[in-house]
């Protein structure tokens, strides 16, 4: 414990002016929050005015949110601490020496995920600013997603060597890692629990005076800064992990003909004190922001930081298995739709796929990391002409997307669900085959959104995952 450093914060007294790093999906309702706390003073939203994300410096100050897609209160609440004058964006990046605790919420996604190298050129431009205006006895809280060690690591040393300052000494540095989802940003920061680790016990005193207002039902969850880091990447890894083993065991079930779906409520129905399966579902692969780095930040960690790992038998991770697994689905639904095209007597060269859905989950318009598009990748590779619709998404570098969904059926040999928008949960099959216009047009469903023996008694060649109990059926005539 740093008596220096705690008698530093004793002068300065409690934290009343915050500034907030990074005005994006985590910023942005991390500082209305924290401005609407009645115990903080003032909040500062730092923002780079470039030509790219300059824009929400006057959004902001307008009371507006620069954020796409609805979130529910957090227009309200940007209205309410402008107009209080309690939030302000700015570019100039000096303010921070006023500030008594500053966080940074910057992207930190990989340059490549082959070689796990995660791009924290954004991550390091703001701690130099950040270090460069540091003030004696300034918390300082990454709340961007990192490798293990990063905190305790490159960045107290990118912080020390631009204030010349020594951080646990003169300035508390912490680690509290975001939860939140698109679509409930204000909620998720007030009711999850909040993990905060600082890199000595003032820090994480510290931090926890940061984060406790802001919460409602969330509770604060104290550690050190690195098994905060751990905690947040493991936390998706092992959702990823039990995804995988959800995808694995429908490759089991199709090779065994068997629906995995009525296995998986046969498992999840074993319940009782202590007892829980949570086994998730199978599908046509994993995308996102969060499940597919996640897992790597973690390893990364483990060698950066373990050195020696060892596994029993030279095995491999678990999660990098997971990982591979994941990354197979879409491989795997390639693999059902020429079948499905070879039992229809067809060859993918020439042949039209109807591609439904380009988000990587359902009933949304985030495409990052989309499982579809290695699946369009693949198809196209193989000769076909693949059509893409999906009725949230407007645009995609390189893809004409499609809100036609019955232009997009017209002709199609195959018509392949990749996420499960509710919109297609209604597809009729002899309204898709009329459009097809074949005698035996191929469906592969990778969400188990529709009635296989409906579209098989419409004349389909059918091919889902995980529907080893339909997958060979007879088609019909
Ligand atoms: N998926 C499956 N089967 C499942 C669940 C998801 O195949 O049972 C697929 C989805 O189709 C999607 C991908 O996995 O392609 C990711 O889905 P997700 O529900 O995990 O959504 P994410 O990636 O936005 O995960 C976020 C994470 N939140 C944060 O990192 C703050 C994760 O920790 C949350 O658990 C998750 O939201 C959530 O539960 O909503």
């Amino acid at each position: 414990m740093s008596s220096r450093l705690q008698s530093i914060i004793d002068r300065i007294g409690p934290i009343r002016n915050i500034g907030v790093i990074g005005m994006g999906y985590v910023g942005i309702p991390a500082a209305a929050l924290f401005a609407d706390a009645p115990g903080f003073e003032s909040v500062r939203g730092f923002q780079r005015d470039s030509p790219s994300s300059g824009y929400k410096i006057a959004m902001l100050n307008r009371g507006e949110s620069p954020l796409k897609g609805e979130e529910p209160g957090l227009e309200e609440l940007l209205g309410k601490v402008v107009g209080a004058g309690k939030f302000r964006c700015t570019s100039d990046f000096s303010e921070i020496a006023e500030c008594d605790a500053v966080t940074l919420a910057i992207q930190t996604p990989f340059k490549d995920p082959k070689d796990l190298i995660p791009d924290f050129s954004a991550l390091i431009e703001g701690l130099r600013q950040v270090g460069r205006h540091l003030s004696e006895g300034t918390l300082v809280v990454l709340e961007s997603t990192v490798t293990p060690g990063t905190t305790a690591g490159m960045a107290r040393e990118i912080l020390e060597e631009e204030s010349g300052l020594t951080a646990g000494e003169e300035f508390c540095l912490a680690h509290a890692p975001e939860r939140v989802m698109v679509g409930r940003l204000l909620r998720n920061i007030r009711e999850h629990d909040r993990i905060v680790g600082g890199i000595d016990d003032v820090s994480t005193a510290r931090a926890i005076e940061l984060y406790r207002p802001v919460l409602t039902t969330g509770k604060i969850i104290p550690m050190t800064a690195t098994a905060a880091e751990v905690t947040k990447t493991a936390e998706n890894a092992f959702r990823d992990l039990q995804i995988a083993a959800a995808n694995q065991l429908a490759l089991h079930c199709e090779a065994m003909g068997v629906n995995v779906y009525d296995v998986r409520a046969g498992i999840d129905s074993l319940k009782g004190e202590g007892i829980t399966r949570a086994i998730l579902w199978p599908g046509a692969g994993v995308g996102g922001h969060c499940l597919t780095k996640d897992s790597w930040h973690l390893e990364r960690g483990a060698q950066v930081l373990g050195g020696d790992l060892w596994y029993p038998h030279g095995a491999e991770s678990i999660f990098g298995v997971a990982r591979a697994i994941n990354e197979f689905m879409p491989r795997h639904m390639v693999h059902l739709t020429l079948e499905g095209l070879k039992r229809a007597d067809k060859f993918p060269e020439g042949a039209t796929v109807a591609l439904l859905g380009w988000a990587f989950i359902q009933n949304s318009d985030d495409t990052r990391n989309t499982p579809a598009e290695p699946y369009l990748a693949a198809m196209e590779e193989a000769g076909a002409e693949v059509r893409v619709h999906d009725p949230f998404v407007d645009e995609y570098p390189g893809i004409e997307v499609s809100h036609d969904l019955e232009g997009t059926l017209a002709g199609a040999d195959v018509v392949t669900i990749f996420t499960g928008h509710h919109h297609y949960a209604s597809l009729d099959p002899a309204r898709v085959k009329e459009l097809s216009g074949k005698e035996h047009p191929v469906i592969v469903d990778g969400r188990n959104v529709v009635d296989p023996d409906a579209f098989i008694r419409a004349g389909f060649v059918y091919k889902g995952i995980g529907r080893g109990d339909r997958n060979s059926h007879p088609v019909v005539p």
